[in-house]
């Protein structure tokens, strides 16, 4: 279903990692990926589970440093020439901002969290799209806390919100071009990022007790919603946020 496309994937922090979840999907489809990390410490662990993969490129990127995002399309560019999807899947915020009250976030986590979690997805969609001279699509990872009070998500669901509404004003900037741009707002997944919220094993017993499905999403559900996003299989949509929470959402008393 992908083959000969070119994908880049952003947020493989680990094996656990959506990302990674997302690019297994997509290379079972026969996709050809580029992987990005932030910081040292990925590269090694990126560079080891990427080791078999054929005509792959493992180049740093973190969002934070311009000069790094323009040199990694760059080198996209140089190997490739071309690129047909993007999965964004990177968020960050202060640790202290994702516990007690909303009310006590400081300027510079709010900052943070909204420059990493949001921003990206804007400042990587620009670069993305001059090398989507065939149209594309464009993948990012949201939550329920976007829309929903949810206890300690706090400035990320923030966060969360301005991502997804940047879908929609994305798919309108894009859309000319066919560049498609969607979210998934997945259910609560036990990574590494998501230790970092507090009562993180509260959210996944209540999922369980309270969602239609009466189960927790594996992180591989999310992956093959990503792989159908970016094919062509879901060339008429786009600027939507997509649920994979077994139906969580949908349940009010
Ligand atoms: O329950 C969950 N795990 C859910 C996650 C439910 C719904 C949505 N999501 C979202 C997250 O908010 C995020 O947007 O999915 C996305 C991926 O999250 P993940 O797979 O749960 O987490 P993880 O494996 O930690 O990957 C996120 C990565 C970072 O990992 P660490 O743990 O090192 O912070 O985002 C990357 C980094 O690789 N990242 C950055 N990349 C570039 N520049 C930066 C940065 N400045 N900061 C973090």
């Amino acid at each position: 279903m992908l083959k000969d496309k070119i994908g880049l994937v952003l947020g493989v922090a680990n094996k656990r990692s959506i990302a990674w979840a997302c690019a297994e999907a997509c290379m079972s489809q026969g996709a050809n990926l580029a992987f990005t990390y932030q910081g040292e410490r990925l590269e090694r662990y990126l560079t080891k589970l990427t080791a078999d993969l054929e005509d792959t490129l493992v180049i740093p990127c973190d969002v934070t440093n311009q000069s790094e995002v323009d040199a990694a399309f760059e080198a996209i560019d140089k190997k490739y020439g071309r690129l047909d999807f993007l999965i964004h899947s990177i968020a960050f915020a202060p640790r202290e901002a994702l516990d007690g009250e909303y009310l006590d976030t400081s300027r510079e986590a709010f900052l943070t969290a909204l420059e990493i979690s949001a921003y990206s997805l804007p400042q990587v969609a620009r670069s993305a799209a001059p090398l989507m001279q065939d149209g594309g699509s464009i993948v990012t990872m949201s939550y329920y806390g976007a829309e929903k009070v949810v206890e300690n998500y706090n400035v990320m669901g923030v966060a969360k919100s301005a991502l997804e509404s940047s879908t929609r004003y994305l798919a309108s900037d894009l859309g000319p071009k066919n560049i498609r741009v969607n979210a998934i707002s997945a259910g609560p997944i036990n990574t590494l990022s998501a230790r970092g919220v507090k009562n993180m094993s509260g959210f996944l017993k209540h999922v369980e007790e309270r969602a239609p499905l009466r189960r927790n999403i594996d992180a591989r559900e999310v992956g093959n919603t990503a792989m159908f996003l970016v094919s062509d299989l879901s060339s008429g949509i786009t600027g939507e946020t997509i649920y994979v929470d077994c139906g969580f959402n949908i349940m009010g008393i």
